[in-house]
Protein backbone atom coordinates (compact mmCIF):
# COMPACT_ATOMS: atom_id res chain seq x y z
CA UNK A 1 0.00 0.00 0.00
CA UNK A 2 1.69 3.23 -1.02
CA UNK A 3 0.39 6.22 1.11
CA UNK A 4 -0.10 9.45 -0.22
CA UNK A 5 3.06 11.79 0.55
CA UNK A 6 3.45 13.34 4.00
CA UNK A 7 0.89 10.68 5.29
CA UNK A 8 2.19 7.68 7.72
CA UNK A 9 0.05 5.20 9.77
CA UNK A 10 2.61 5.79 12.54
CA UNK A 11 1.57 7.07 15.96
CA UNK A 12 3.40 7.75 18.82
CA UNK A 13 2.08 9.11 21.99
CA UNK A 14 2.98 9.53 25.66
CA UNK A 15 1.81 5.80 26.37
CA UNK A 16 0.99 3.83 23.51
CA UNK A 17 2.64 3.80 19.89
CA UNK A 18 1.92 1.94 16.37
CA UNK A 19 4.60 1.68 14.24
CA UNK A 20 3.75 0.72 10.68
CA UNK A 21 6.16 -0.87 8.38
CA UNK A 22 5.54 2.29 5.92
CA UNK A 23 7.94 4.19 8.85
CA UNK A 24 10.39 1.48 9.24
CA UNK A 25 13.97 3.36 9.41
CA UNK A 26 16.73 0.60 8.57
CA UNK A 27 19.93 1.36 10.41
CA UNK A 28 23.30 -1.14 11.08
CA UNK A 29 22.51 -2.80 14.95
CA UNK A 30 25.00 -1.73 17.02
CA UNK A 31 27.92 -4.89 17.41
CA UNK A 32 25.72 -7.17 15.27
CA UNK A 33 27.69 -8.02 12.10
CA UNK A 34 26.17 -7.48 8.43
CA UNK A 35 22.85 -7.19 10.10
CA UNK A 36 20.20 -4.25 9.90
CA UNK A 37 17.70 -4.03 11.67
CA UNK A 38 14.66 -1.16 12.97
CA UNK A 39 14.36 -0.19 16.73
CA UNK A 40 10.25 -0.55 17.34
CA UNK A 41 10.12 0.50 21.05
CA UNK A 42 12.68 1.53 23.00
CA UNK A 43 13.11 3.90 26.55
CA UNK A 44 13.91 6.55 23.79
CA UNK A 45 9.70 6.73 23.36
CA UNK A 46 9.38 6.35 27.54
CA UNK A 47 9.10 2.46 27.23
CA UNK A 48 10.52 0.00 29.79
CA UNK A 49 12.39 -2.15 27.23
CA UNK A 50 13.24 -2.32 23.38
CA UNK A 51 11.49 -4.35 20.93
CA UNK A 52 13.40 -4.67 17.33
CA UNK A 53 13.74 -6.13 14.29
CA UNK A 54 17.19 -7.74 13.20
CA UNK A 55 17.37 -8.32 9.52
CA UNK A 56 20.19 -11.46 8.88
CA UNK A 57 21.77 -12.08 5.91
CA UNK A 58 24.53 -14.99 5.27
CA UNK A 59 27.40 -14.37 7.62
CA UNK A 60 25.11 -12.32 9.72
CA UNK A 61 26.51 -12.86 13.76
CA UNK A 62 24.30 -11.00 16.83
CA UNK A 63 26.08 -9.13 19.70
CA UNK A 64 25.14 -9.96 23.02
CA UNK A 65 22.79 -7.71 24.90
CA UNK A 66 23.73 -5.36 27.50
CA UNK A 67 24.90 -6.86 31.15
CA UNK A 68 21.82 -7.56 33.64
CA UNK A 69 19.26 -7.43 30.43
CA UNK A 70 17.39 -10.51 29.56
CA UNK A 71 16.28 -11.62 25.71
CA UNK A 72 13.67 -13.23 23.57
CA UNK A 73 14.15 -13.80 20.36
CA UNK A 74 11.30 -14.82 17.56
CA UNK A 75 12.23 -15.90 14.16
CA UNK A 76 9.78 -14.38 11.75
CA UNK A 77 11.20 -15.58 8.50
CA UNK A 78 13.72 -17.83 7.24
CA UNK A 79 15.97 -19.76 9.58
CA UNK A 80 18.77 -19.19 11.66
CA UNK A 81 21.21 -21.25 14.38
CA UNK A 82 21.44 -20.59 18.05
CA UNK A 83 24.86 -21.42 20.01
CA UNK A 84 24.11 -21.76 23.59
CA UNK A 85 26.24 -23.90 26.20
CA UNK A 86 27.90 -25.62 23.57
CA UNK A 87 25.52 -26.81 21.69
CA UNK A 88 23.48 -25.47 18.52
CA UNK A 89 20.19 -25.08 18.03
CA UNK A 90 18.38 -24.43 14.87
CA UNK A 91 15.82 -22.03 14.85
CA UNK A 92 13.33 -21.64 11.93
CA UNK A 93 10.12 -19.77 11.33
CA UNK A 94 8.57 -19.28 14.92
CA UNK A 95 10.91 -21.26 16.70
CA UNK A 96 12.31 -18.65 19.44
CA UNK A 97 14.62 -18.52 22.31
CA UNK A 98 15.09 -17.50 25.68
CA UNK A 99 18.24 -15.82 27.15
CA UNK A 100 18.70 -14.91 30.79
CA UNK A 101 21.08 -12.24 31.39
CA UNK A 102 24.58 -12.27 30.90
CA UNK A 103 24.23 -16.32 29.35
CA UNK A 104 26.59 -16.21 26.54
CA UNK A 105 25.27 -17.07 22.91
CA UNK A 106 24.88 -16.29 19.46
CA UNK A 107 22.87 -16.08 16.60
CA UNK A 108 23.84 -16.50 12.91
CA UNK A 109 22.42 -17.31 9.85
CA UNK A 110 23.64 -19.16 6.67
CA UNK A 111 21.27 -17.60 4.63
CA UNK A 112 18.69 -14.89 5.38
CA UNK A 113 16.44 -14.30 8.64
CA UNK A 114 14.11 -12.04 10.58
CA UNK A 115 13.99 -11.89 13.82
CA UNK A 116 11.76 -10.03 16.53
CA UNK A 117 13.17 -9.53 19.93
CA UNK A 118 12.32 -8.01 22.95
CA UNK A 119 14.87 -7.19 26.08
CA UNK A 120 14.22 -5.65 29.20
CA UNK A 121 16.72 -5.43 32.20
CA UNK A 122 16.18 -8.67 34.72
CA UNK A 123 14.55 -7.92 37.90
CA UNK A 124 16.47 -10.52 40.84
CA UNK A 125 14.07 -11.04 43.59
CA UNK A 126 15.48 -12.93 47.13
CA UNK A 127 14.45 -16.31 47.15
CA UNK A 128 13.81 -16.78 43.43
CA UNK A 129 15.35 -19.10 41.44
CA UNK A 130 16.76 -16.92 38.48
CA UNK A 131 15.37 -18.37 34.88
CA UNK A 132 17.04 -20.86 32.85
CA UNK A 133 17.83 -20.35 29.24
CA UNK A 134 15.09 -22.30 26.47
CA UNK A 135 14.77 -22.92 23.07
CA UNK A 136 11.29 -23.71 21.02
CA UNK A 137 8.46 -23.81 18.80
CA UNK A 138 5.67 -21.56 18.99
CA UNK A 139 3.72 -24.73 17.35
CA UNK A 140 4.84 -27.37 20.10
CA UNK A 141 2.78 -24.99 22.83
CA UNK A 142 -0.49 -25.63 23.78
CA UNK A 143 -2.63 -22.62 23.19
CA UNK A 144 -5.84 -21.83 25.99
CA UNK A 145 -8.83 -20.20 25.73
CA UNK A 146 -8.53 -17.08 26.61
CA UNK A 147 -10.74 -16.26 29.54
CA UNK A 148 -12.69 -19.31 28.65
CA UNK A 149 -13.32 -17.77 25.27
CA UNK A 150 -12.28 -21.07 22.13
CA UNK A 151 -12.11 -17.88 19.57
CA UNK A 152 -9.41 -16.14 21.34
CA UNK A 153 -6.77 -18.96 21.86
CA UNK A 154 -3.46 -17.98 24.08
CA UNK A 155 -0.01 -19.55 24.30
CA UNK A 156 2.66 -18.97 26.77
CA UNK A 157 5.48 -19.53 25.31
CA UNK A 158 7.91 -19.01 29.07
CA UNK A 159 7.48 -21.27 31.81
CA UNK A 160 4.93 -19.26 34.12
CA UNK A 161 7.14 -19.52 37.47
CA UNK A 162 8.27 -16.69 39.52
CA UNK A 163 11.81 -16.51 38.08
CA UNK A 164 10.93 -15.53 34.88
CA UNK A 165 9.96 -11.65 34.90
CA UNK A 166 9.27 -11.93 31.68
CA UNK A 167 6.20 -13.21 29.77
CA UNK A 168 5.87 -13.73 25.70
CA UNK A 169 2.63 -15.07 24.63
CA UNK A 170 1.02 -15.96 20.72
CA UNK A 171 -2.41 -14.69 20.88
CA UNK A 172 -4.66 -15.90 17.93
CA UNK A 173 -7.79 -14.48 17.13
CA UNK A 174 -10.37 -15.51 15.09
CA UNK A 175 -12.15 -12.99 12.82
CA UNK A 176 -15.05 -11.22 15.02
CA UNK A 177 -13.00 -12.35 18.20
CA UNK A 178 -12.02 -9.83 20.95
CA UNK A 179 -10.33 -8.83 23.76
CA UNK A 180 -13.10 -9.48 26.56
CA UNK A 181 -12.50 -6.27 28.45
CA UNK A 182 -10.55 -3.14 27.69
CA UNK A 183 -7.48 -3.94 29.81
CA UNK A 184 -5.87 -1.18 32.33
CA UNK A 185 -2.70 -3.02 33.85
CA UNK A 186 0.44 -1.89 35.68
CA UNK A 187 2.15 -4.33 32.97
CA UNK A 188 3.62 -2.55 29.89
CA UNK A 189 3.66 -4.83 26.66
CA UNK A 190 5.03 -4.92 23.33
CA UNK A 191 3.71 -6.18 19.98
CA UNK A 192 4.19 -7.39 16.83
CA UNK A 193 1.36 -8.74 14.32
CA UNK A 194 2.59 -11.76 12.78
CA UNK A 195 -1.04 -12.74 10.89
CA UNK A 196 -4.00 -11.04 9.97
CA UNK A 197 -5.89 -7.94 10.60
CA UNK A 198 -8.07 -6.09 13.56
CA UNK A 199 -8.40 -3.19 15.24
CA UNK A 200 -6.40 -2.42 18.44
CA UNK A 201 -7.77 -0.06 21.26
CA UNK A 202 -5.05 1.96 22.93
CA UNK A 203 -5.68 4.96 24.91
CA UNK A 204 -8.80 7.07 23.18
CA UNK A 205 -7.48 5.86 20.21
CA UNK A 206 -8.70 3.39 17.90
CA UNK A 207 -5.80 1.68 15.20
CA UNK A 208 -6.29 -0.46 11.81
CA UNK A 209 -3.85 -3.39 12.72
CA UNK A 210 -2.03 -5.66 10.17
CA UNK A 211 0.74 -8.14 9.95
CA UNK A 212 3.66 -6.38 10.12
CA UNK A 213 2.40 -3.32 12.93
CA UNK A 214 4.35 -2.69 15.91
CA UNK A 215 2.19 -1.83 18.91
CA UNK A 216 3.87 -0.46 22.18
CA UNK A 217 1.33 -0.39 25.65
CA UNK A 218 2.92 1.86 28.60
CA UNK A 219 1.99 1.11 32.01
CA UNK A 220 -1.64 1.79 32.59
CA UNK A 221 -2.22 2.31 29.04
CA UNK A 222 -6.38 1.14 27.74
CA UNK A 223 -6.00 -1.53 25.48
CA UNK A 224 -8.86 -3.85 23.79
CA UNK A 225 -8.66 -5.42 20.46
CA UNK A 226 -10.75 -7.06 17.89
CA UNK A 227 -9.74 -9.62 14.66
CA UNK A 228 -11.83 -8.29 11.50
CA UNK A 229 -11.44 -9.99 8.27
CA UNK A 230 -11.54 -13.55 6.79
CA UNK A 231 -8.64 -14.91 8.19
CA UNK A 232 -7.31 -15.48 11.60
CA UNK A 233 -5.30 -12.53 13.21
CA UNK A 234 -2.08 -13.38 15.13
CA UNK A 235 -0.05 -11.05 17.57
CA UNK A 236 3.40 -12.07 19.53
CA UNK A 237 3.84 -9.52 22.59
CA UNK A 238 5.49 -9.30 25.47
CA UNK A 239 4.67 -8.19 29.29
CA UNK A 240 6.92 -7.68 32.08
CA UNK A 241 5.24 -9.80 34.59
CA UNK A 242 6.44 -11.43 38.28
CA UNK A 243 8.21 -8.07 39.63
CA UNK A 244 7.61 -5.68 42.88
CA UNK A 245 5.50 -2.75 41.45
CA UNK A 246 7.22 -0.18 44.06
CA UNK A 247 10.49 -1.34 42.51
O1 LIG B 1 -1.80 -10.57 28.79
C1 LIG B 1 -2.38 -9.52 28.53
O2 LIG B 1 -2.36 -8.55 29.30
C2 LIG B 1 -3.12 -9.41 27.19
N1 LIG B 1 -4.45 -9.95 27.33
N2 LIG B 1 -3.13 -8.05 26.70
C3 LIG B 1 -3.36 -7.77 25.36
O3 LIG B 1 -3.56 -8.68 24.55
N3 LIG B 1 -3.33 -6.47 25.01
MN1 LIG C 1 -2.75 -6.60 28.38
Amino acid sequence: MTLPLGQTRSRVARDHAMIGPDSHVIAALPGWRQTQGVVLISPAMGAGFTQYIAMMGPGSVSAPPQPGVERFVFVRDGAATLALDGKKHALDAQGYAYLPPDAPHEITTDNVASLILFEYRYQAREGVAPPKALVGRAADRKAQPFMGDPDAMLANLLPDEPGYDLAVNLFTFNPGAALPLVEVHVFEHGLYMTRGRGVYRLGDEWFPVEAGDSIWMGPYCPQWFCAIGKAPAQYLYSKNVNRDAMS
